[in-house]
C-alpha cells in the first residue's frame, strides 16, 4: 500500500466509462477503482468519454458530477496526477471544470514519455476516417462558433438536443458496418509517422479492447485499444517492464 508522499511507478490508462446517474453501479465501480487502484499509481490518464455526455460546465452542480469531482480531489490529495482528454461525448468539458476537479486537460493527441518510451495518446474517434457521416458531424460540433451558439441555450434545451442526437447516432450506427466504425489503418500509420514513430499508441473509442502489433518503416509499434465500462470496467497499467490490460472484478464491482 502506497503511503502518503510515496511515489509509485505505475501509470494507468482508462477511457469510455460513460458515467451517468442512471448507471450507478458503474459510478460505484469507478469510485472503487479510484480509491483502491488509482490511489496506488503515479498518474491516471482518462482518454475521453468519462461521461455519457457533457452538456456544458453549468451542469457541474449536478450531484452525480459533484461526487466525481470530490473523488478526483481525494486522488489529488493522495499525490496522484490525473490527466483528461476529450472524447466525442464530453468534448464540452472546459478548462474551468478541470481546474475545479484538479485534473489536467490534454489535447488530442498528446505525446508523453513513459519510462524512456514515447507514448502517443488519443481518444481515437479522429482515426475512424471511414465513418464519413461521423467525421462531418465532428467538424460541425468541434467548431468554436457552433459551440458558443450551442452553449448560449438553456441547459435543459441542450440536454434535449443531445438526446435527439444520441437517438439519431444509435439509429445510424445500427446501419454502419463494424469495419466503418473501426480505426482506419492509413490514418493510424499517418499519425504514427507524424509523431515520429512512438513505441506505443494508446486510444479508446471503438470499444474493441486489444493489443495490435504494427511494423511500420522498420519500427515496431504497439497500439493498445482500451475497453469501455458498459459491461465490465478495465484499465491498462504500465510500469518500467511494460503494459498489461486488467479487467475489474465483475462481481465485486457489480458491473
Ligand atoms: O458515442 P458512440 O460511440 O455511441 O458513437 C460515436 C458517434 N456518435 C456520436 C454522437 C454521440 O454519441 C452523442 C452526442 C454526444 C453529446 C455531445 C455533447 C455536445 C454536442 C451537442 C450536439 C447537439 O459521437 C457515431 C460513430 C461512432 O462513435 C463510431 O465511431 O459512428 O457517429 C454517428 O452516429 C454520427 C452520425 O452518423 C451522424 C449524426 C448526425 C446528426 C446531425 C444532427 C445535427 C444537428 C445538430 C443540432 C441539434
Ligand atoms: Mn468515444
Amino acid at each position: 500500500m502506497k503511503k502518503l508522499g510515496e511515489t509509485s511507478d505505475l501509470t494507468l490508462f482508462i477511457s469510455d466509462l460513460h458515467l451517468c446517474a442512471s448507471r450507478p453501479h458503474i459510478t460505484a465501480a469507478f469510485l472503487q477503482f479510484l480509491q483502491n487502484t488509482a490511489s496506488q499509481s503515479n498518474a491516471l490518464y482518462i482518454l475521453g468519454d468519462l461521461f455519457e455526455y457533457w452538456a456544458g460546465d453549468d451542469d457541474v452542480a449536478d450531484t452525480h458530477h459533484q461526487t466525481i469531482i470530490s473523488a478526483f480531489l481525494t486522488l489529488a490529495d493522495a499525490g496522484v496526477s490525473v490527466y483528461f482528454m476529450h472524447g466525442n461525448r464530453d468534448f464540452l468539458i472546459s478548462e474551468i471544470f478541470c481546474n475545479v476537479a484538479n485534473i489536467t486537460l490534454l489535447p488530442d493527441p498528446t505525446l508523453i514519455t513513459l519510462h524512456g518510451k514515447k507514448v502517443l495518446l488519443s481518444h481515437g474517434d479522429d482515426l475512424c476516417t471511414d465513418d464519413e457521416a461521423y467525421q462531418q458531424f465532428r467538424v460541425q460540433v468541434r467548431n468554436s462558433a457552433w459551440q458558443a451558439e450551442f452553449l448560449s441555450q438553456p441547459l435543459q434545451a441542450r440536454k434535449h438536443q443531445i438526446e435527439t442526437i444520441r437517438l439519431r447516432s444509435e439509429q445510424e450506427k445500427s446501419l454502419k458496418s463494424a469495419e466503418i466504425m473501426d480505426v482506419n489503418q492509413a490514418a493510424v500509420e499517418g499519425l504514427l509517422k507524424a509523431y515520429d514513430y512512438p513505441e506505443l499508441l494508446i486510444h479508446g473509442h471503438t470499444h474493441r479492447p486489444n493489443q495490435h502489433h504494427i511494423h511500420l518503416d522498420g519500427h515496431n509499434i504497439t497500439r493498445w485499444v482500451l475497453g469501455d465500462w458498459y459491461e465490465q470496467g478495465s484499465y491498462l497499467v504500465c510500469d518500467q517492464h511494460g503494459c498489461k490490460s486488467v479487467a475489474l472484478n465483475k462481481t465485486a464491482s457489480k458491473i
